[in-house]
């Protein structure tokens, strides 16, 4: 590699720019990108606007509640139950008990969680038995009751009982005379339901 020799004595030429002064290095101007931030900012107050209407369109569940009826006459043995599940209730859902007692004595009503149930009537013997119930009233021949559910029983089932039995853990109840056939109505309402 050989370096540009000047010949001895001469003088190096002063470098002289192409182009004129003053120098300066191209400026490239910047692009002007706030269109993107506008159509950005239009998508997402567009989708927070269009995505609940969307949601309540297809889910509109603060107008509808699911409601479900039960309509008989229940006729129940003398120490016998008959047991109502009106389905996995949530807080804020009511249940509407109507009953009429058309034949026999007074009976007791019960509202009750899945585990209340079993443990007042599916033991195997009375020393084992408990009785707890969300909602009582005993010795009677009519009921026109709205029960709401006020507590969160987390996702639990609850059944309504008409009783026919002489329990000994429940001392204010009614005592069987003989079967009694109950006019009933039930009405669950799940204000929270999809449907
Ligand atoms: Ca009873």
């Amino acid at each position: 590699m050989a370096a540009t020799k000047q010949p001895h004595g001469t003088t190096q030429p002063p470098y002289v720019p192409p182009v004129p002064p003053p120098y300066y290095y191209p400026v490239i101007p910047k692009k002007d990108r706030t269109w993107i931030i506008v159509v950005v900012v239009i998508a997402i107050v567009g989708l927070l606007f269009i995505a609940p209407t969307m949601f309540f369109l297809f889910f509109p569940f603060p107008e509808t509640a699911h409601i479900t009826e039960f309509s008989e006459d229940v006729a129940i043995s003398e120490g016998g139950h008959f047991k109502y599940t009106c389905g996995y209730l949530t807080k804020g859902d009511k249940i509407q008990i109507s009953i009429t007692v058309k034949e026999g004595g007074p009976v007791d009503v019960y509202i009750m969680q899945s585990d209340q149930y079993k443990g007042a009537y599916e033991v195997s013997n009375v020393s084992v038995m408990s009785f707890s119930a969300l909602f009582k009233k005993e010795n009677i021949t009519q009921l026109n009751e709205t029960y709401c559910l006020n507590k969160s029983t987390g996702w639990d089932e609850i059944c309504v009982v008409i009783d026919n039995r002489d329990a000994p853990l429940t001392l204010n109840d009614a005592t069987p005379t003989g079967p009694v056939l109950v006019k009933t109505e039930i009405k669950t309402i799940e204000i929270y339901a999809f449907d």
